[in-house]
């Protein structure tokens, strides 16, 4: 059974979607969010941490919203700021700008223990150089420390994106920041589950979790 760890049941409700009835079941941890600029070493991190707690296979899901005109802000701090200013103030905020252009990313860290045959994913070794040779998300920051760097579980990571705008808050689905979060003439609150998977950034990530993990 894989365990998808996080504190927020929206994730889970999408990913269910992508995995065999019955083959993941949420694990409520909220494991540490390291301070980094980028999503794929809080994942990674993530990943290791979930996965001595559970002691069973894990996927943890990082995600942040990236507003252009704001320079990627909240990105990987849109957790906190969701908690603090709120979603609409950062629909107030990103008003004034003359670019609205936004985009959510997520990573999602897998961890079983074993290792991974190479492939074109990013594998986060624990090891800095080979880390920084699995492209830039997959570096991990010094923020972390020698400890973490050095951790031998590798985690096999999976990203995705989605292009879009902020605007008015509109819908009642979804969470977070879906109703500010416009694709395509719909905010992603407007959509059902399966339509703001077939576009969204962890739809994207989840299909190619989910083609990867049928052969594991
Ligand atoms: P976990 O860390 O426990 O998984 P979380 O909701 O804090 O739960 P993230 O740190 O990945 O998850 O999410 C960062 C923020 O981005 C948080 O405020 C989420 O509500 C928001 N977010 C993530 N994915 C989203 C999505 O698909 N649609 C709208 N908002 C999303």
């Amino acid at each position: 059974m894989l365990r998808y760890v996080t504190t927020n049941p929206g994730k889970v409700r999408e990913a269910e979607r992508y995995l065999p009835d019955g083959s993941v079941e949420r694990l409520d941890f909220d494991y540490t969010e390291v301070q980094a600029d980028e999503l794929g070493p809080i994942a990674a991190r993530g990943a290791r941490e979930a996965y001595r707690r559970a002691d069973a296979p894990v996927l943890v899901d990082d995600a942040g919203l990236f507003v252009e005109g704001l320079d990627g802000f909240p990105g990987p701090y849109s957790s906190y700021v969701e908690d603090t200013l709120g979603v609409e103030r950062v629909h107030e905020i990103a008003a004034d700008l003359d670019d609205r252009r936004a985009a959510f990313r997520c990573v999602l860290g897998f961890c079983d223990g074993e290792g991974f045959a190479a492939s074109p994913d990013p594998v986060d070794r624990g090891e800095r150089d080979a880390a920084a040779a699995a492209g830039p998300e997959a570096d991990e920051s010094d923020d972390e420390g020698a400890s973490a760097r050095d951790d031998p579980l590798p985690v096999k990571l999976f990203e995705g994106y989605v292009p879009g705008r902020i605007v008015a808050p509109r819908g009642d689905g979804g969470f977070g920041y879906d109703p500010i979060f416009e694709h395509d003439g719909e905010t992603f609150a407007e959509m059902d589950t399966d339509r703001k998977n077939a576009v969204s950034h962890r739809g994207r990530a989840l299909a190619k979790f989910a083609e990867w993990y049928a052969d594991r």
